[in-house]
């Protein structure tokens, strides 16, 4: 078996964390709470057709959107896994409207945690891959074991210290960086062990795939229209046309794209002027993951990275991959720009 099988998440993290001398183990020990709860939430993902766990709550999250038992399933098991560790000071999920406290009888400790427990989960009736995507903060409040507060959330993408995603699919991945590359390990169930599987990703230079919900197309910006049919066309020597790949699940979007080359994009249009996506929990994570395979993440204008967030659920465009690709749609963007009346 290669060594590089050999290589569990937690030896990986750990080993990490020897890198940096001044490292305390709270982060390690943080993530490795997150892969106990990514291992208990893909349990129940991949029996839940068998499980009746499936089909609506009744109830709807801060989205509005129907909830599904899996994401309020997800949502409980990653705050009762995260909760007691005693390195957090304060948790956000987008199933709840407000900031989650760490219950006053937890040690606080000096990480914040932001989350979306379950994304793409009106997917899981079609055994669509969806995911978990996290982000990790350090509080900005004064330390001294009290509640973390709003500030402590409202950060820049560019404050990650790490961020990951688990895709639950055919099999069950979790991809993490703490700015230090990218790593993809691989869940082996009859281990219980997640094992190292991709080792430094780095999005692949020539991409030719793009990924978009073409149902919106006349509610595009014209500019984003433009880019479109212009990677529809035909010339060898910039790969076009590319191939049209969209699941529907931005987790799984992103992973392949990442693995592939390609771009992701959930923009802005007319009925929708900040998109779809969030910035805390959905876009800043895979922005960080993505920068730091060496890829780009923009929301169409500016990097995603330095939005200054102004409230827990903002929502972002977000146009995600390889740094051509983005460069490319921000200069159609800006070209048309000047004939758009600005709104
Ligand atoms: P649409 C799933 O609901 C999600 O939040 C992302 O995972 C996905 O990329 C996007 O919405 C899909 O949205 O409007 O294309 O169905």
């Amino acid at each position: 078996m290669a060594e590089q099988s050999l290589m569990t998440i937690q030896r990986h993290i750990l080993e990490e964390e020897r890198k940096h001398p001044q490292a305390t183990g709270e982060l390690s020990a943080l993530l490795s709470d997150l892969v106990l709860a990514a291992k208990i939430i893909s349990l129940e993902v991949n029996k839940a057709g068998l499980v009746g766990i499936i089909g609506y709550t009744g109830s709807t999250n801060i989205q509005g959107e129907q909830v599904r038992k899996l994401d309020v399933f997800s949502h409980e098991v990653l705050f009762k896994a995260m909760e007691h560790g005693g390195h957090l000071c304060v948790m956000a999920s987008e199933e709840e409207e407000n900031i989650i406290p760490i219950p006053q009888n937890f040690v606080k400790g000096k990480y914040v945690l932001l989350f979306d427990p379950l994304d793409g989960s009106s997917n899981i009736d079609a055994n669509v891959s969806v995911g978990t995507i996290f982000s990790i903060l350090k509080r900005v409040t004064p330390d001294g074991g009290s509640d973390g507060t709003l500030q402590d959330c409202l950060q820049p993408g560019l404050k990650q210290v790490a961020a990951g995603y688990v895709l639950y699919g055919s099999s069950t991945i979790l991809v993490y960086t703490t700015g230090h590359g990218v790593y993809g390990f691989t869940l082996d169930p009859a281990l219980g062990e997640f094992l190292l599987s991709y080792n430094n990703i780095r999005i692949p230079a020539a991409s030719k795939i793009y990924s978009i919900n073409e149902g919106n197309y006349k509610y595009w910006h014209p500019g984003l229209k433009k880019y479109i049919k212009y990677l529809q066309e035909e010339d060898e020597k910039s790969r076009r046309p590319y191939s049209s790949r969209y699941i529907g699940s931005m987790v799984a979007d992103i992973h392949r794209n990442l693995l592939y080359g390609g771009i992701f994009m959930y923009p802005a249009d007319s009925r929708n002027p900040n998109g779809k996506l969030r910035l805390l929990y959905e876009c800043n994570p895979m922005a960080f993951i993505v920068e730091s395979a060496g890829g780009m993440a923009s929301d169409g204008k500016k990097r995603v990275l330095e939005l200054m967030p102004e409230s827990l659920h903002q929502r972002t465009p977000f146009f995600v991959g390889n740094k051509e690709d983005v460069q490319m749609v921000e200069k159609f963007i800006a070209e048309e720009e000047v004939n758009v009346p600005a709104v």
